[in-house]
C-alpha cells in the first residue's frame, strides 16, 4: 500500500471567453429565437457560444443538445487492394481502404447528433470491426467496436450498423480493431463541430499525420514477433509527402492560410508505431482541446503526439507572407518511432504568397524538448478532481516484455481475445469462468473514481488508450529517467489533464483515474499497433450487473447475427489463423 499523496494546489483558471447573449426578450416568435441565437452564437469572435443553451462550459458529460431531425448515416465498404500506389510514389503490396479512400472518408457530424454507419465488409479474408477512438460510448459499449470484446468481428460479404450518440465534440477518429489491420489503412477523421475555448476564423479540418511502411501490416506484426519494430518508410500529412529517397515523386501537403485569419487545425496522430514532435515554423499553436477534451487556451512552439493522441489548436496567420515548414521530430532517445524519412515535413503558405508551389525559406530550429512524453499541465474547461483515495495493490497494472517471440505481458499475462467469444457473451451468460488472457480487471464500484498505477519494466515509453471513459493523468514518472518504482509521490489531484491517450514513460510508471459510471467491457492499452498485437492490454470489466438492461433488443438480435455469422465462417478459414492478440 502506498500513502495517500497530498493535493497539489492549482490555482484555478478563469476562461477569457464571454459566453452566449442574454435569453432574447419573450415577445419573439420560436422561429426570431433560432435566428438570433444563430447570430450570436458559434461566430468568429464568439466561438465559445455554441448555440442558445449549450456552450463551452456546459458539462458534456451530462448535458447533450438536442439531435438532429435525423440520424447522420454513412455507408462505408472496406474493400482490399494489391500493388496499390501511394501518393508518394510507392507501391503497397497490400492495402485495406474505407470507400477506396486513403485516408478513410471524414466522418463529420454536430454535437448531440445521432450517427449511424453501416458498414461492409468486402475484404477478401480477413474479418473487420470499426472502433471510434474517444468516443464515450455513454451505456452504449456494444457499440465500440472492440472485437473479442464487445462483437464478434464481421465476417466477409456481410455488413453491420454502429449505431451512436455525439454527446463530446471536437476531433477524434475511427479504426479497425480487427488486430493490426488499420496499420494497412482502415482509418479516417472523426470531426464533432461543438464549441471552441478560444476563437477562431477558419476551420482548416482535420490533419492526420501517419507512419506508411512498404509492407502490409500483417507482415510487420510477424516480423516483431522476433525483432524490433522497423522505421518507417515515410511520414505522410493528411495521406502524402515527397518520397523521402526520390523527391520528385509525390508531392508536400500543402495547406493554405488565410493571412491575418486565425485558423483551427484538427491535428491527429493515427499511426501504427510513430510519437513525435510537431511544429510550425514562426507560429505558435494555441491549443484548445486535448482529444475530446476542452482546454483552458495555452500557447506553444511545438506538441507531441502519442499514437492516438489528438489536438485542436488555434494557428494565427499573423507573420510575414510566404512558405513555412510543419516539422515532425523524432524524440531523441529513438525508442518512439524512427523513419527512412529523417526530417518529415509539410508546408503551410500563405494565401496571398508570391510563390504558391514554393519551398520555405527558413529551416526552423531544432525543438528543445525531444522526450518521448506528452505535456501533462492542460487544464480541462469543465473540471474534476479526484477525491482523496487508497491505491489498491490489485490494480498495480505491472508492464513486462518476455521473449523472443516477444510477448508484451501486464501482470505476468499477455492479453488474446477469442473472436467468436467475446467478453460480452460471458457477461450476458453470467458465467464468471473469465480465460486468463482475457486479462480482465473487475470494476464494480458505481459512479467514483478508480485509480490505476501502471508500471513499465522495459525501456520503451507506451501510448496508453482507454476506451469508454477519459481519464485523469494524476502523474508520472521522469521521461527516459534511470528505472524509477512507483513509490507514492506527488500526484495532480485538481483538474488534472484529461483524455483518452498518454505516454507511459520507458522503465517509469503513470497513474490514472477514471470514474466508473459506464458499464461495459473497455480495453486499455498500448496504441503501438505491434504492442498490443503481442498483449500489451487489460479490459476492465465495469458493472458487469447492469451491462444486460441497457442493450437494446435490436442491438441484442444484431450482435448474435454478426457472431453467428463470424462463427460459421471463421473455421473453414484456414489458411489464414488468428495469429496475435486479436486486437
Ligand atoms: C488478413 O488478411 C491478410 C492479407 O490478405 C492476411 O495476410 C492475413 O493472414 C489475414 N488474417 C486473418 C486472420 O484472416
Ligand atoms: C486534407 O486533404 C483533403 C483531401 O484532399 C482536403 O480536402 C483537406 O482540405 C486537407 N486538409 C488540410 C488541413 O489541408
Ligand atoms: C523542417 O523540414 C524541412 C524539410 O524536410 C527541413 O529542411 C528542416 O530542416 C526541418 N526543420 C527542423 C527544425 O527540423
Ligand atoms: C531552447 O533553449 C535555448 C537554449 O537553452 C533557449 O535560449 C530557448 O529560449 C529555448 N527555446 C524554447 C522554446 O524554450
Ligand atoms: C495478477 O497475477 C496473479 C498471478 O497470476 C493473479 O493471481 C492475480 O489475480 C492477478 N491480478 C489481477 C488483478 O488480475
Ligand atoms: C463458461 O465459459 C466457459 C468457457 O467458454 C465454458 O467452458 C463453460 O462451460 C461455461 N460455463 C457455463 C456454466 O456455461
Ligand atoms: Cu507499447
Amino acid at each position: 500500500m502506498w500513502a495517500l499523496p497530498s493535493l497539489t494546489g492549482i490555482a484555478s483558471i478563469s476562461l477569457f471567453v464571454s459566453l452566449c447573449a442574454a435569453a432574447p426578450a419573450p415577445a419573439l416568435e420560436v422561429s426570431e429565437i433560432k435566428t438570433r441565437a444563430a447570430s450570436t452564437c458559434n461566430t468568429p469572435d464568439n466561438r465559445a457560444c455554441w448555440t442558445d443553451n449549450f456552450n463551452i462550459q456546459t458539462d458534456y458529460e451530462t448535458s447533450t443538445p438536442p439531435a438532429g431531425s435525423a440520424p447522420k448515416t454513412f455507408d462505408w465498404e472496406v474493400t482490399e487492394q494489391d500493388n496499390w500506389e501511394t501518393p508518394d510514389g510507392r507501391i503497397l503490396p497490400k492495402v485495406m481502404l474505407v470507400n477506396g479512400q486513403f485516408p478513410g472518408p471524414t466522418l463529420q457530424a454536430d454535437w448531440g447528433d445521432d450517427i449511424v454507419v453501416n458498414i461492409k465488409n468486402s475484404l477478401r479474408t480477413n474479418g473487420t470491426s470499426f472502433h471510434w477512438h474517444g468516443i464515450r460510448q455513454f451505456h452504449n459499449n456494444i457499440h465500440d467496436g472492440a472485437n473479442g470484446v464487445t462483437e464478434c468481428p464481421l465476417a466477409p460479404g456481410k455488413s453491420k450498423t454502429y449505431r451512436w450518440r455525439a454527446t463530446q465534440y471536437g476531433t477524434s477518429w475511427y479504426h479497425s480493431h480487427f488486430s493490426a489491420q488499420y496499420g494497412n489503412g482502415v482509418w479516417g477523421p472523426i470531426v464533432i463541430n461543438g464549441p471552441s475555448s478560444d476563437n477562431w476564423d477558419v476551420d482548416l479540418g482535420p490533419f492526420p499525420i501517419s507512419d506508411s511502411y512498404d509492407q502490409s501490416a500483417d507482415e510487420i506484426i510477424h516480423f516483431t514477433q522476433t525483432a524490433g519494430a522497423p522505421a518507417s518508410n515515410n511520414v505522410l500529412f493528411n495521406g502524402t509527402n515527397i518520397n523521402p529517397e526520390d523527391p520528385t515523386k509525390g508531392r508536400y501537403a500543402r495547406v493554405q492560410l488565410q493571412p491575418g485569419r486565425r485558423h483551427l487545425l484538427r491535428l491527429m496522430n493515427p499511426s501504427v508505431e510513430h510519437n513525435f514532435h510537431v511544429k510550425l515554423v514562426g507560429h505558435q499553436f494555441r491549443v484548445m482541446a486535448t482529444d475530446m477534451v476542452p482546454i483552458n487556451p495555452i500557447t506553444t512552439d511545438s506538441l507531441f503526439m502519442g499514437v492516438g493522441q489528438r489536438y485542436d489548436v488555434m494557428i494565427d496567420a499573423d507573420q510575414a507572407s510566404g512558405n513555412y515548414w510543419f516539422n515532425v521530430t523524432f524524440p531523441e532517445s529513438k525508442l518512439c518511432g524512427t523513419s527512412l524519412n529523417n526530417f518529415p515535413a509539410a508546408i503551410f503558405t500563405y494565401a496571398d504568397a508570391a510563390d504558391q508551389d514554393g519551398l520555405p525559406m527558413t529551416q526552423g530550429q531544432p525543438l528543445n524538448d525531444t522526450s518521448c512524453q506528452d505535456r501533462t499541465d492542460f487544464a480541462p474547461v469543465i473540471t474534476r478532481n479526484a477525491p482523496d483515495f487508497a491505491l489498491d495493490p490489485n490494480r498495480d497494472l505491472k508492464i513486462t516484455l518476455d521473449g523472443p517471440p516477444f510477448l508484451w505481458k501486464v501482470n505476468g499475462s499477455d492479453v488474446n481475445v477469442d473472436w467468436d467469444r467475446p467478453v460480452l457473451d460471458y457477461v450476458l451468460e453470467g458465467n464468471t469462468s473469465y480465460p486468463r488472457r482475457e486479462n480482465l480487471y473487475i470494476v464494480n464500484e458505481r459512479d467514483v473514481y478508480t485509480y490505476w498505477v501502471i508500471e513499465n519494466q522495459n525501456a520503451l515509453p507506451h501510448p496508453m488508450h482507454l476506451h469508454g471513459h477519459d481519464f485523469l493523468i494524476l502523474g508520472h514518472s521522469a521521461p527516459q529517467g534511470e528505472p524509477t518504482a512507483f513509490s507514492g509521490g506527488q500526484l495532480n489531484l485538481v483538474n488534472p489533464t484529461r483524455r483518452d491517450v498518454t505516454m507511459l514513460p520507458g522503465n517509469g510508471w503513470l497513474v490514472v483515474a477514471f470514474r466508473a459510471d459506464n458499464p461495459g467491457n473497455w480495453l486499455f492499452h498500448c496504441h503501438i499497433a505491434w504492442h498490443v498485437s503481442s498483449g500489451l492490454g487489460v479490459d476492465f470489466l465495469e458493472r458487469a450487473s447492469e451491462q444486460a438492461d441497457q442493450i437494446s433488443q435490436q442491438d441484442l438480435a444484431e450482435y448474435q447475427q454478426t457472431c453467428q455469422e463470424w462463427r460459421d465462417y471463421f473455421p473453414s478459414q484456414d489458411p489464414f489463423p488468428k495469429s496475435d492478440s486479436g486486437i
